[in-house]
């Protein structure tokens, strides 16, 4: 059979060493022990699923290993570096168990050692190095590359803490600090002679040096980045690449002059000093406030990255002009931006290549990947911070916005309005360097995430540094992972799918628009409700676990799970929510369709209105949740903590996918591709994406509604629209007076005022402009859930036709398009 067939070549070496009996349940089975005494000195008996975790994580390991160094003696004619701040894995267990086919295997290992592998697997913690959309996506392209053995390292930070834990005191969002690596890790190697030194402060010193002035940077401080490497395993075990996160630490632990001097606090400040940088995750993927920690943060995983890659490059190919046929660099968004000029620093200050070969250098490896177009969220740091912490790097900039600009002035650009427009420096709000623009021009293709989002990269952020260049910006839509959201997360969708169009779908999904044909097929119909039930049962239970509240899994479960963020609209759904539960208190014996509006997700601790919203959406749960008039018709959960592995339980249970931002402010949604591979229904606006989801899955199989992206440029400029929105909409104003009355917060009437009386005089998102579409849109998907029929077909032609999203499309498109690497 194919699995075997695949899987045998690579691990070849693996059997010899690690094949003892002959049988790899015996084989696993002792090996488990063996790490359970061996390594962390417990019995089965005293063991912890905490410590099953960890020895079965290490067997398999080896395993992993012994895959990864077969191959690591061949070099690659072409590798891929993706540089990411973030990298939201989540666990790795059931990613590794999946794709070397051995989920069955261990399950009965540790069956004989009386071990339910669903707990150990529900032991590990997730990691949580990223906030949100594009950290997840950066942790979906780490696997497609593996799976179609791209040759492929990430690099990020490791972080001792990751994205916080939330939990919620009287509905309000309270933060945790998570804490993933208190026992250590199991998946990762500590690779210390892959450490390098990183700099800070400091000045420049020029010197003689042939015809021209050589410049070398003095840093005063020096900071020791260490390699820990996660394997990352592809599909059927064919590849094993990497995920090179990088420590932080001191080079003098202790300073034992200040510590004899009595100074003992001292003694060890440099060495906090140092570690601080990887210590957390930014917790804000909602504005850039600027702070000096993550700047060096994004300087000192950057510069440890492209030192590792160009010594890597130097040992294989000796001359670094060739770089460009054997690296491609992605930058996933600006964070990693200085790549820019530490390249240039690296190719000329410390290996003496002309500024003119850097620069082709430079530009022939670099990509960036655009992912907001939030005014807020573009990077930009002041030059002065820059000149303080990165001295030589302050006068690389400068000299290549010196040559970009130059050029316009040759080219008959120079006016100035539009140097001001296309220069690195913004010089209206104090002189900041634009990361945007820096990662721009020097990189040699550009991307955004969806086909509306890269147009408008064309069209507003970047038109001006877009006319320079034309071919530089491409769009390449994000995909997903349908080894972890389909075959991983449901296990029960996928065994139909394949019962249903044969195995090969779990290596090609196109293979999905087979279930198109069996979409009004009662019995195959009967079996993908009845995954559906079992889901929706399994997260009934999680609910009422954590949270005490009883759904109905008859019920229409519409779920809502993302960062809270003013733009995706949180809060449209909740005061459509509040119109609901009036309407059925107006009406209480009409044929309402049951409901469980299902919310989640994070807000960035110092984000006050996301805070406030999350708390109207506690307070309207337990109003509702209360109230038995409307008992059996309408339930409201806000489940805490949401996580990736939380997401593997909510979106095979969902019926309906919000995706509700205002048009033109999602860059893509990834979430939206989640859900409708399992068979949800989309209700939601033109936005990102979700356009592309409409064409793929026909305009019959989604609930669109409300103004497109056009629409909301040409509303925004109409004075008041959103008092005569309100003033319009009776429905939609008796919903704001509750609100606004304290009818939700009785202990503090005027708590949700700045909720309300933003929405009266400012609505910079338009729910009131989207309000009354999307209220009538809900109800007529509340009428189509009741013609079972044709709801149940709509969510198989979503499944069917959701292929075009797997991440190994994105994948392959990015090495067709912008890495020229050749895939076999
Ligand atoms: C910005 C900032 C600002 C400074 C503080 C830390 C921080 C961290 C992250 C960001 C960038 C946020 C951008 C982002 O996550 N974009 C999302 O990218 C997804 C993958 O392309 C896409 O699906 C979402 O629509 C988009 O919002």
């Amino acid at each position: 059979m194919h699995a075997k067939a695949a899987v045998a070549p690579a691990r070849a070496p693996a059997q010899r060493s690690l094949t003892v009996s002959g049988d790899p349940v015996v084989d696993l089975r002792e090996a488990i022990r063996g790490k359970l005494g061996i390594v962390l000195g417990v019995t089965p008996e005293t063991a912890r699923p905490r410590d099953w975790f960890v020895a079965t994580a290490l067997a398999l390991r080896d395993r992993i290993a012994e895959t990864g160094l077969s191959k690591a003696t061949q070099i690659p004619h072409k590798r891929v570096y993706y540089l990411s701040l973030e990298f939201l894995i989540g666990r790795l267990m059931s990613d590794a168990l999946n794709n070397l086919g051995l989920t069955e295997t261990v399950r009965e290992a540790l069956n004989e050692l009386g071990i339910d592998l669903d707990a150990v697997q529900e032991a590990e913690p997730d990691a949580a190095l990223g906030n949100g959309g594009l950290g997840r996506l950066a942790a979906c392209f780490m696997e497609s590359m593996a799976s179609l053995s791209i040759p492929a390292i990430g690099y990020g930070i490791r972080y001792d803490h990751g994205l916080f834990r939330q939990s919620f005191k009287d509905g309000w969002q309270q933060e945790a600090p998570e804490t993933w690596l208190a026992e250590g890790n199991p998946w990762e190697f500590a690779r210390r002679e892959a450490t390098y030194k990183i700099g800070f402060g400091g000045g420049v010193t020029m010197s003689a040096s042939g015809d021209g002035i050589a410049r070398r940077w003095q840093p005063a401080e020096t900071v020791l980045a260490v390699a820990h490497d996660v394997p990352v395993v592809g599909w059927r075990g064919k590849q094993v690449n990497r995920l090179r996160l990088w420590k932080a630490e001191s080079e003098a632990p202790v300073d034992l002059a200040r510590f004899n001097g009595g100074d003992h606090v001292g003694a060890v400040s440099e060495r906090m000093r140092a570690e601080a940088i990887s210590r957390v995750l930014y917790p804000s993927d909602a504005s850039a406030e600027g702070q000096e920690l993550r700047l060096r943060q994004e300087y000192f995983f950057t510069s440890a990255s492209l030192q590792d890659l160009v010594a890597r490059h130097r040992n294989e190919r000796g001359d670094l002009r060739s770089l460009p046929d054997h690296a491609a660099i992605q930058l996933n968004d600006t964070h990693p931006a200085i790549a820019v000029p530490e390249l240039m620093r690296i190719l000329t200050d410390d290996h003496g290549l002309s500024w003119e070969d850097a620069w082709h250098v430079t530009t022939n490896t670099l990509h960036y990947t655009n992912h907001t177009l939030l005014p807020e969220a573009l990077e930009t740091w002041p030059v002065e911070l820059m000149e303080r912490l990165l001295p030589r790097h302050m006068q690389i900039i400068y000299l290549i916005n010196w040559m970009h600009l130059e050029e316009q002035g040759k080219s008959g650009k120079g006016d100035a309005a539009h140097l001001a427009s296309v220069s690195l420096i913004d010089e209206s709000h104090g002189r900041r360097v634009r990361m945007g623009h820096l990662a721009f021009h020097g990189a040699r293709r550009v991307n955004g995430v969806s086909a509306l989002h890269t147009d408008l990269m064309r069209s507003t952020v970047f038109s001006d540094l877009h006319a320079l260049d034309s071919d530089k910006i491409v769009n390449k839509t994000n995909g997903i992972t349908f080894r972890r959201w389909l075959h991983t997360a449901n296990p029960g969708l996928t065994k139909l799918a394949v019962e249903a169009v044969g195995e090969g779908v779990l290596d090609n999904p196109e293979l999905l628009t087979g279930l198109d044909k069996f979409a009004q097929d009662a019995s195959f119909v009967a079996r993908y409700r009845a995954v559906r039930r079992e889901r929706k049962e399994a997260l009934t239970a999680i609910v009422a676990d954590r949270t005490g509240i009883d759904l109905d899994p008859d019920a229409l479960f519409d779920v809502q799970v993302k960062r809270i963020h003013e733009y995706k609209r949180q809060l449209l759904n909740v005061i459509e929510t509040v119109a609901l539960y009036q309407a059925i208190k107006a009406e209480p014996h009409r044929n309402w369709t049951p409901r469980v509006k299902i919310f989640g997700g994070k807000a960035a601790p110092s984000y006050v209105q996301a805070k406030l919203i999350i708390k109207l959406a506690a307070d309207v749960a337990r109003a509702v949740n209360d109230d038995p008039e409307v008992a059996g018709r309408l339930k409201v959960v806000f489940l805490p903590n949401y996580s990736v592995s939380l997401a593997e339980a909510i979106i095979p249970a969902a019926d309906l996918s919000e995706q509700i931002s205002t048009a033109g402010l999602e860059a893509s949604g990834t979430g939206n591709m989640k859900f409708a591979l399992n068979g949800a229904l989309t209700v939601g606006t033109l936005d990102g994406a979700n356009i592309e989801i409409r064409d793929h899955v026909g305009a019959d199989n989604i609930f669109i509604f409300g103004l497109d992206a056009a629409g909301v440029i040409a509303r925004k400029a109409v004075p008041g629209y959103a008092r005569a929105a309100i003033e319009a909409s009776p429905r939609l104003a008796a919903a704001l007076d509750m609100i606004a009355s304290g009818r939700f917060s009785p202990e503090e009437p005027g708590r949700f005022r700045p909720l309300t009386d933003d929405l009266r005089h400012r609505d910079p998102y338009l729910l009131t402009a989207d309000f009354d579409d999307y209220w009538r849109t809900q109800r007529a998907i509340d009428a189509a859930w009741r013609d079972s029929t044709t709801w149940w077909a709509k969510a198989i032609h979503n499944t069917a036709r959701m292929a075009w999203f797997s991440s190994d499309r994105s994948m392959r498109e990015y090495a067709d398009e912008i890495w020229r690497v050749r895939l076999d």
